[in-house]
This record gives structure tokens, C-alpha cells and sequence, in this order.
């Protein structure tokens, strides 16, 4: 009898083009009885077996590895079962050589990150301890020194994998080392850095954040933070960069989703003075940009809770109290403006007067003048006014545009505040970490999701870029041979979104185009795209466009694209709001149009105001420039299921991730090549009393051999190359002499 046949053997499965793990639960003469890691039961009669369809397990597998590189079966299947393993252990981190993947818990795990977990990790190496984020950030923290250049952690995973957390603990960590950095103690300069870019995160999730059908805790901008280190490890400044808020969503939500979470912390937490000051009611309900969605609560998310953190946060910022009551009073402007209504009577009028007063004075505008402005669009022409009614329709929209530009324009100043106040020196190295919104398939996709979902793209490139392209390059120009391997690169994709004529560039042209509308602009991409495999023309519907991203098909509908590409603000609108008897209000439109980059909402300017997705795509590029300067660490972020909830790995939702992120890939190629690479000089210095001054030859290639061949006379952990030594992993750094 074969030896997988034993009760209780291991062994996988083909089944259905997957290989499933499987244990052997009963076998006799006629049928063997398999039960699969991932619940199914499976019968198969003795005479359909062969070796291909059943086959052993190898140890490795069975056992799991913390670092995937050191798997004996290299499949996604095994790849997966081991990420299973680990997360059923609540061992959530696993390596791939020096990526981390990290499974999304949804729970709180006991003792993961406390105080105790922080100083274990920020006292060994990376590899000496479990995988964990901490051991990055200490990583990462000492590659300042090692390496002498600049590092950032790239992070990424879809909507809801766990960036953001991700990127709490990071900074969570890196605090701590700052704090008790070694040598002169910190200054209360740098404490008061440390305590501030910690409290950021609070402050810019209520803003920043908001509940979708992906993720409760959704990030809807991106960021990208650099902390700047002194000579001597601490803190000294740092600078957060923002990427494209979603402001439509101040407006409109998709059903099932909220707004930004701060409208209903505001409500839940601020008592009643403060509430008759905002002239707020308590009850979510009754404003439409809440009510609209049919989503006002959610059991995972404690507004008052929030209200409550997000308070603290703005007192150790040091934002003033009449600052906070100024961005509270500008919320609460906004909620009410949702619920301006309009009723036809030769152009649009307004039938919730008592409404408009109260905007006019959270916001000190002119009563009368922001009615009319809501309802009539007035032009200088030839020196002359001209005045035209607006449809309620027109109405509607300028009444949400109004909404829109405050909320940005807050989220905005609220980001330059913090930047303000976590602003230091920079003249050592720095600490970049970059948490962008994840990957996104909605029902209905959007302008904001092609931005998204083209920023993700981005981020796969500079991925593929480091770990296959430069990998094979330095192999090639060290002249070692090894097996190249197959991944998949998404630069074809990219070139249909960004390269010359491609999707960006027409709708850019549409946009200018006085005459454009989003139906000539599908037709244009249709005609011009239709060819490309990475684009789709969907045959049945007139109004949308797809990509094969490099996460998946997503279908855009291309209603309202023009619009919010043009973002285009009308000048009268303008000038009311910066007409406004509140400083804060008008410092918040002042500035529009006079601080070069933020002219998002001039428009009729001599120069051409540039469109959201140019600037977009400006910003991505820069972004990459800085990042191509500096080390990169990935962390990748796993989903284990669409329900967010915990324990609880869905095996199809996990492949799907670790095949579009060419996980296969990259275990292959750390395995197959020499992560650890050093200059021959820079390893013996490094390793030389290894050899206790027994080494005969003065050349430093030898040398570095002589010590290899100490470590491991096989050869198999390393090579040599022309400049440098690859290893496989690691070696243990002798004791200091
Ligand atoms: P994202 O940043 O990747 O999505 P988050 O970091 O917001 O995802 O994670 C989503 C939710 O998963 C969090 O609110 C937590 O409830 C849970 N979670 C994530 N990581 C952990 C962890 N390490 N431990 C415990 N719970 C965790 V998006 O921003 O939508 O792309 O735009
Ligand atoms: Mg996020």
C-alpha cells in the first residue's frame, strides 16, 4: 500500500485546478476519504488515483516556516497553507526574505504589540525573533546607519487589508526607539514631535476616514510620512504629503457606506452647549449628507469614542480652542447646506430659508447673497453683471460644491497644522512610510476609484521594479547565474493609463474641450483603446469603460468623470466665501489660487488651471522619484475574508491576492537568489575575525571566500560576484572582539 494512504497522513489534493491541503481521514481496498484544511470532505475511489491527484506533504509544509523562502514546495497552494496555519496560531506576520506579509487578524491578538513586544524587537535583528512589523521598523530604523541612505516601508494590500493599522504600528515603534534612543536624551523639541506625529493619526482618520463596504475604518486619501532622524536616533521632524481626498463623498455616499467619520463624532460627542453653539442637533438623521446612505451607525465604530480621541489629538497639537470651534463650525455649515432645498418657480428658489441663516452665520456670509448665489450664476461680462437663473439641478450642484470646497479646503489647512507642528530639521537621514487607499471594486466605480486604483498600479510597478527588474539586473552586472523568473509586470497597463495618447492624456483633452462630454470621451477611448488587451469595451452598457488592472477587471462608469477632472469652481462662489466676516473662512479661500499647486478651485484664470488627474499623476510621479531614492521595505497586506471578521480565512478571497501580487514570484525569487548582498570589503570588515587572522591572501574576494567557506563549505548559501558577496540569509554577526 502506498505510504499516503495511512490514516492521517498529509498530503495535498488536486482538485478543481487547486491543490488543496488535505489530511486522509479513511482508506480501504475501494475509497479513500479526504478531509481538506479548509472544511470540504472529499471521497475518491482507489482506481482514480495516481500520483498527481494525491501526493505527500512535505514536512515543511505540514509544519509551516516563518519565512516562506524556506518552504520546500513552491506553489501558491503551499505558499497559502502556510499563511493559513500561521493565522489560525494568531501568528498573523510571515517573511519572504525581507518582505513581510501580514494577514489581517480583525481581532486584537493579546501581548502583539505591547510595550514588552516593542522592546524584545527593537533588541534583535531581523530574523532572530518571529516576523513581525516591529522587526521591519527596527529593521528599518537601523538600515539609517547600516546603510547610510534614506529608507521607506512600502504598504500595500486591497481596501481593508490592514495599511493603516499597519502604518500606526510603524510609527508606534519608531516613536518608542526615537524615545530611548542611545546617547544625548531627547529634547522636549523631539518628544513634542514624537507625541505629535503619534496623535496625527487620530486626527486625520476623522477626517480622512470613512466607512465602506470594504473596510469600517477606510482611508479615502492617501499619505505618504517622512519622519527625519538626527545623527543620533531621535525624532526630529517629520512632514506628512496628502493624496487626493475624496470630496464627493462629503456629498453623496453609496448605500451602506457614511460619511467622513468626524460629522458623526461631532454629534455624538459634543454636548449640548457646544451643540446650540454649532447649532447642531444630536441626531444623524436629520441631515441628508448623513441620512442619504441609510447608513448612520455602525456597531464596530464608537463616534463618541472618537469625538473623545480626536479632542485629545487636538490639544496635544496645540490646535487653539477657537481654531477647533472654527473647523466645528465649518462642519456643522457643511451638514446643514446638504439640507438647502430648492423648489422650481422660474429657476431654482429656496424653500428652507431658515436653513440658509443658519449657514450664513457658522459661516459669516451674507444671508441674501449666498441665497442668491445658490440659485443664480453672475458673470462680469464686458464690465457689466449678468445674472442667470440656475435649474434646482444647477442648484443642487453648486449647493454641494460649496459643501465639497470647505470640507477640502479644512482637511487641508488641518494638514498643513499638523505639518506645522511636526516640522524640524532634516539634515540626517529619514524614515518614509507610505499608506495609500487600497485597490477597490465596487458595485459602481467611479473617477475616484480610477485614481485609486491607477495609484495602486503605480505602486505594483515600483514593487515589480525592485524586486524583479533590479534584482535580475544586479545579478546580470555581478555576473551570477541564476534562473529567471516569470512575473507578471503590469507596465503594459500602465502605458494604456498614463503614457502619451494614453487614457489620462484624452480624458485630459476632453476635459479642455469646451464641447467634451463624458459620452464623446467613452467614444475616444473606445476608439483608441479598443485594440489594447488591457482595456475593456463592455458590450452590453453605453456608459462605462474597464481596465484589467493588475488586482483585477474593474469596470468605470464614466458619468461625472469630466466634471471632477476639471473640478472647476465658479469665481462668484468664490468671492462670497471670501467675503466672509470669519477669518478662519476666509483664510481658507484666500489662500486659494495664491499658493502655487493649490489653485484646485480658481478657475477663468489666464493660466490654465491644471486638471485633478494631471496633478494626480504629477503627485504619483514625485512620489516615486522620492521613493527611488531611498531603501525600500514592502509589507504586504492579506485579506483573509470580504466580512471583516476574524478567524474566519476564506481560501478562494487569499489566492486571489497572492496571485496578483505575484507572492508566487517572490518567493521563488528569494529563494532563488541572494537577498543579502554585501561589497566584499564591507563583508570582511564586517565578518573578518571569523577567520582569526589565518587568512594568507590579500585579496578581498578570497578572503571573503575563505570566511564563506567557514560558514558553509557546500557553497550553497552563497556566491560570489564581481563586486560583491550574495548570501541567502543572514549570517549570525560574530560577537564584537
Ligand atoms: P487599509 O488601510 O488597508 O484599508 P485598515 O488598516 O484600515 O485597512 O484595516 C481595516 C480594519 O482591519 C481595521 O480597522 C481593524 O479593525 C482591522 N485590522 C487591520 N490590521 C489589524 C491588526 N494588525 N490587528 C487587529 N486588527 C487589524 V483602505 O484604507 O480601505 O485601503 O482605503
Ligand atoms: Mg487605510
Amino acid at each position: 500500500m502506498d505510504s499516503f494512504f495511512v490514516e492521517g497522513a498529509r498530503v495535498w489534493l488536486r482538485h478543481k485546478e487547486q491543490l488543496l491541503p488535505s489530511t486522509v481521514s479513511s482508506c480501504d481496498d475501494l475509497c479513500l476519504v479526504l478531509g481538506t484544511e479548509y472544511g470540504k470532505v472529499v471521497h475518491l475511489q482507489r482506481e482514480d488515483l495516481s500520483r498527481e491527484t494525491v501526493f505527500l506533504m512535505h514536512p515543511s509544509s505540514i509544519h509551516g516556516v516563518e519565512d516562506m523562502s524556506t518552504l520546500a514546495e513552491l506553489h501558491e497552494a503551499a505558499i497559502m497553507y502556510n499563511l493559513f496555519t500561521r493565522y489560525q496560531k494568531n501568528n498573523i506576520y510571515t517573511n519572504i526574505g525581507s518582505i513581510l506579509a501580514a494577514v489581517n487578524p480583525y481581532k486584537q491578538i493579546a501581548g502583539l504589540y505591547d510595550s514588552t513586544a516593542v522592546d524584545l524587537y527593537s533588541k534583535h535583528q531581523m530574523g532572530e525573533l518571529p516576523p513581525h512589523i516591529f522587526a521591519v521598523a527596527n529593521e528599518c530604523y537601523r538600515c539609517l546607519w547600516k546603510r547610510h541612505d534614506s529608507q521607506c516601508v512600502l504598504i500595500s494590500g486591497e481596501s481593508g487589508a490592514g495599511k493603516t493599522e499597519s502604518t500606526k504600528l510603524l510609527l508606534k515603534f519608531l516613536s518608542v526607539m526615537s524615545q530611548n534612543s542611545a546617547g544625548t536624551p531627547p529634547s522636549e523639541r523631539t518628544t513634542r514631535v514624537e507625541q505629535a506625529i503619534v496623535q496625527s493619526s487620530p486626527i486625520m482618520e476623522a477626517f480622512g476616514n470613512a466607512k465602506t463596504v470594504y473596510n469600517n475604518n477606510s482611508s479615502r486619501f492617501g499619505k505618504f510620512i517622512q519622519l527625519h532622524f538626527s545623527q543620533s536616533g531621535h525624532i526630529q521632524g517629520g512632514c506628512i504629503i496628502d493624496y487626493l481626498l475624496e470630496k464627493n463623498r462629503v456629498v453623496r455616499q453609496n448605500p451602506g457606506e457614511r460619511n467622513y467619520h468626524i460629522f458623526y463624532a461631532l454629534l455624538a460627542g459634543a454636548d449640548r452647549d457646544h451643540r446650540d453653539m454649532y447649532l447642531l442637533s444630536e441626531d444623524p438623521e436629520l441631515y441628508y449628507y448623513l441620512s442619504q446612505s441609510g447608513c448612520v451607525h455602525d456597531s464596530s465604530l464608537d463616534d463618541k469614542q472618537l469625538f473623545n480621541s480626536v479632542m485629545e489629538a487636538l490639544k496635544v497639537m496645540e490646535f487653539t480652542e477657537e481654531e477647533i470651534r472654527d473647523v466645528f463650525k465649518l462642519l456643522s455649515a457643511v451638514l446643514q447646506m446638504g439640507n438647502i432645498e430648492f423648489m422650481t418657480a422660474g429657476g431654482a428658489q429656496i424653500t428652507s430659508k431658515g436653513v440658509v441663516s443658519n449657514v450664513s452665520e457658522l459661516l459669516g456670509l451674507d444671508s441674501f447673497q449666498l441665497s442668491e448665489v445658490l440659485t443664480q450664476r453672475s458673470m462680469i461680462l464686458r464690465g457689466e453683471e449678468i445674472c442667470s437663473p440656475l435649474t434646482v439641478e444647477q442648484a443642487v450642484d453648486s449647493r454641494d460644491s460649496v459643501a465639497m470646497a470647505l470640507y477640502s479646503q479644512c482637511f487641508s489647512w488641518i494638514i498643513m497644522r499638523i505639518n506645522q507642528k511636526i516640522k524640524g530639521r532634516d539634515n540626517f537621514k529619514s524614515i518614509g512610510i507610505l499608506d495609500i487607499f487600497g485597490f477597490e471594486n465596487f458595485e459602481v466605480n467611479r473617477f475616484e476609484q480610477f485614481n485609486i486604483n491607477y495609484a495602486n498600479e503605480k505602486l505594483q510597478e515600483y514593487f515589480n521594479k525592485h524586486i524583479f527588474s533590479l534584482e535580475q539586473l544586479e545579478y546580470n552586472r555581478e555576473g551570477i547565474q541564476w534562473e529567471a523568473i516569470d512575473w507578471m509586470d503590469n507596465a503594459e497597463c500602465l502605458d494604456l493609463i498614463e503614457k502619451k495618447l494614453g487614457m489620462l492624456a484624452l480624458i485630459n483633452e476632453e476635459s479642455r474641450f469646451p464641447k467634451g462630454t463624458d459620452y464623446t470621451l467613452l467614444e475616444k477611448l473606445h476608439s483608441r483603446h479598443a485594440a489594447n488587451p488591457y482595456y475593456v469595451k463592455p458590450r452590453v452598457t453605453d456608459h462605462q469603460f474597464g481596465i484589467k488592472h493588475y488586482a483585477g477587471e474593474v469596470l468605470y462608469d464614466v458619468r461625472g468623470i469630466l466634471e471632477k477632472n476639471r473640478d472647476t469652481f465658479r469665481d462668484d462662489i468664490l468671492f462670497i466665501l471670501k467675503d466672509s466676516r470669519l477669518d478662519f473662512i476666509y483664510d481658507l479661500f484666500e489662500r486659494v489660487g495664491s499658493r502655487s499647486g493649490d489653485e484646485t478651485l480658481k478657475m477663468g484664470t489666464a493660466r490654465r488651471k491644471p486638471t485633478v488627474s494631471s496633478q494626480f499623476r504629477d503627485s504619483l510621479h514625485s512620489l516615486m522619484a522620492t521613493l527611488s531614492a531611498s531603501n525600500p521595505f514592502f509589507v504586504r497586506c492579506i485579506k483573509p475574508n470580504m466580512d471583516k471578521k476574524a478567524n474566519q480565512f476564506d481560501p478562494d478571497i487569499v489566492l486571489n491576492q497572492l496571485k496578483y501580487s505575484g507572492m508566487l514570484e517572490t518567493v521563488k525569487i528569494r529563494k532563488a537568489g541572494f537577498p543579502v548582498r554585501r561589497t566584499f570589503k564591507d563583508f570582511y570588515s564586517r565578518y573578518k575575525m571569523l577567520l582569526k587572522n589565518k587568512t594568507r591572501s590579500d585579496d578581498e574576494k578570497q578572503r571573503c571566500s575563505e570566511i564563506f567557506l567557514l560558514l558553509d563549505n557546500d557553497k550553497k548559501e552563497w556566491k560570489l560576484g564581481k563586486t560583491k558577496s550574495g548570501v541567502t540569509v543572514i549570517p549570525k554577526q560574530p560577537p564584537v572582539a
